[in-house]
């Protein structure tokens, strides 16, 4: 079997700065250290992260008073902050930039006057965090159909920003739906769509052309790495999306010649070496990986987690 390993895959710079962040309070401050909902969704993060003493909440009453409190990577509501604020928390907010700069635009469109409309799926906690960072009412359109549902005349002075992971081609036809039935909008195109996930999903589209079977390493609960499944699947090849080797079965093999391999943005690297080494126990692999785009994004940790020689490299 050969094995063809996507490039760019796996950690982006969001996630590694989520993940130091958890680690650096750790170190400075002793466990337990509190972090509200999974730093990034991926259970073998959260569980590394919590045998070294981080507490994983949903709510932040359940944070004793003034202890270390670390918001996750996708971001959090205003009424979050001010209750962290008013529970007296050491917060660390691991929010990913490029989800912040989302927020911040959204206000912007706001403060200009514009009814403001967040393109994302319902119940994720990068649009909840989103949602609630922005004063006023936000219309939360998940799909091409939602668009026609909106209850606005068509000249209605409106902006729309968008979740960080979409997929990019389903955001464009529902910004392309939006533009032809409002005459008065602005916003970021597909531009909010970070980096990683535009860069992830063109590897996954061209690895796809090349393989029989599709592996995506991550969580179900990832918003970015069942994208790159759909594309995968909408592309004809058999896609499977996995935390680990143990969920692999071998009847998704008996016909495959050339498997590919990509991986969510909060997936380990060791989840991928863990997939190929339960491949290897249903016969020989040959593993490469396809030239690709090189990231090279870093992300500045919070000033709070800075330490003095590591500032004066920043
Ligand atoms: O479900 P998501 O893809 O949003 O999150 P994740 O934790 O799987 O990956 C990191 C992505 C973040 C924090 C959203 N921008
Ligand atoms: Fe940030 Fe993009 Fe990673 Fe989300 S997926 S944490 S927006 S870099």
């Amino acid at each position: 079997m050969r094995v063809i390993l996507a490039q760019p895959r796996g950690f982006c710079a969001g996630v590694v700065r989520a993940i130091e962040i958890v680690d650096r309070a750790l170190q400075r401050h002793g466990a337990p250290v509190y972090v509200r909902h999974e730093i990034v969704h991926n259970r073998h993060v959260v569980e590394n992260l919590r045998s070294k003493g981080a507490r994983f909440v949903e709510e932040l009453d359940e944070v004793p008073h003034g202890a270390v409190a670390i918001f996750s990577a996708h971001g959090v509501a205003q009424s979050v902050e001010r209750d962290a604020q008013a529970r007296g928390l050491d917060v660390l907010d691991a929010t990913c930039p490029l989800v912040t700069k989302v927020h911040v635009q959204g206000r912007q469109y706001v403060a200009a006057g514009r009814t403001l409309i967040l393109i994302g799926h319902a119940g994720h906690p990068e649009v909840e965090g989103t949602i609630g960072q922005i004063p006023g009412k936000v219309l939360l359109v998940q799909s091409e159909a939602e668009v026609a549902t909106l209850d606005l005349p068509e000249d209605t002075p409106l902006a729309y920003v968008t979740q960080t992971t979409l997929s990019v081609d389903d955001t464009r036809g529902i910004i392309e739906a939006l533009t032809r039935r409002f005459s008065n909008i602005v916003g970021p195109d597909t531009r909010d769509i970070c980096y990683a996930t535009q860069n992830r999903q063109a590897a996954v589209r061209e690895l796809s052309e090349q393989v029989d079977v599709l592996l995506v390493v991550g969580a179900t609960n990832s918003s970015n790495s069942n994208r790159l499944r759909e594309i995968g699947a909408e592309t004809g090849v058999p896609s499977y999306l996995v935390a680990d080797g143990s969920e692999l079965k071998p009847e998704w093999f008996a016909n495959a010649q050339t498997v590919g391999i990509t991986a969510g943005a909060s997936a380990p690297e060791e989840m991928v070496e863990h997939v190929i080494s339960a491949l290897r126990k249903l016969g020989p692999v040959e593993v490469s990986t396809m030239s690709g785009r090189e990231e090279k994004v870093e992300f500045k940790l919070p000033a709070k987690l800075i330490e003095p020689a590591d500032a004066r490299q920043v």
